[in-house]
């Protein structure tokens, strides 16, 4: 999608702070962190939402959700995260490329 932000920060074309990378995924650094650790597991694929994921897609979303453990323990959360996926106007999704929010850091912060 040329001009979905998230497919930008894909690209390269908007900076991102990277916490991971691979063929498939992207992981970054909130730019309004909400938690002393947040960051945001992308597919490079441009998904819309969750509610517009295919079921073709659910090896990449499940590749998503484990890695939400492996980076959460990668940045510090060895006491737990918290794991959001916003999907649609009424569940409060701002960017139209769904995205796993991962928040953690020593409480409080919620
Ligand atoms: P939401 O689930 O769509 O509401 O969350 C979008 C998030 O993307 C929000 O927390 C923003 O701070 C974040 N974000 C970002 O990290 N980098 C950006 O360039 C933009 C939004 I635009």
């Amino acid at each position: 999608m040329e001009d979905c932000l998230f497919c930008r920060i894909v690209r390269g074309d908007i900076p991102s702070q990277k916490v991971y990378e691979d063929d498939d995924v992207l992981a970054f650094r909130d730019i309004h962190p909400k938690a002393p650790v947040h960051f945001l597991i992308i597919p490079k694929k441009h998904i819309t939402s969750l509610a517009e994921a295919e079921p073709e897609d659910a090896p990449l979303l499940g590749k998503m959700l484990s890695l939400t453990r492996t980076l959460a323990l990668q940045e510090g959360c060895r006491n737990g995260f918290r794991v959001i996926i916003n999907t649609g106007r009424d569940g409060g999704q701002e960017v139209g490329h769904l995205h796993i929010h991962v928040l953690g850091g020593p409480q409080p912060w919620k």
